[in-house]
């Protein structure tokens, strides 16, 4: 070990705890930068926000959100309010199309996998469920059912937020 006069030491110290920081900022492992993705964060169920119903549903050999594209302006708050009409479990998740790509995979290895994300709701058959979100970028994102076989049935949807 080294042995640094007192003030000397202080000073290391105080420089290690310094760069610390600087790699907890923007784009490090730091808090902030897991609750706000590309696609938004959570919102605020306290403050307003759109409603936007949205049914999950089968029909004729397809699996379908109606709508399957919503628009939103940059910032706003969507209050989606999720109703499952139809037979089978279904879900909701919120995310970047490559995002939700990996996901899927994930899934098809695993189809068990349950979500407890705040971008994401798995509905039983009629029930009804919702997600509060705020979209604060800019950009093209998509909300997609990621049950195996879901996806490439139909169950995707657009949110183009300007
Ligand atoms: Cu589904």
């Amino acid at each position: 070990m080294i042995r640094l006069p007192k003030s000397l030491a202080g000073a290391a110290g105080a420089f290690l705890f310094a760069s610390g920081l600087a790699v907890a900022g923007p784009g490090g492992a730091g808090h902030a930068h897991d609750e706000e993705a590309a696609y938004g964060k959570p919102g605020d169920p306290k403050k307003p926000a759109r409603m936007v119903p949205v049914a999950m549903k089968e029909a004729s050999g397809k699996m379908l959100f109606f709508p399957d594209k919503v628009e939103v302006k940059r910032g706003e708050q969507v209050r989606f309010k999720l109703q499952n009409s139809g037979e089978l479990e279904h879900e909701f998740v919120i995310g970047t199309v490559e995002e939700n790509a990996k996901h899927k995979v994930a899934m098809e290895k695993n189809p068990d996998m349950e979500h407890d994300d705040p971008n994401a709701k798995r509905l039983q058959p009629k029930k009804a469920d919702e997600i509060v979100w705020q979209f604060t970028n800019a950009g093209t994102f998509e909300y997609a059912c990621l049950i195996p076989g879901h996806y490439e049935a139909g169950m995707k949807g657009t949110v183009v937020v300007k």
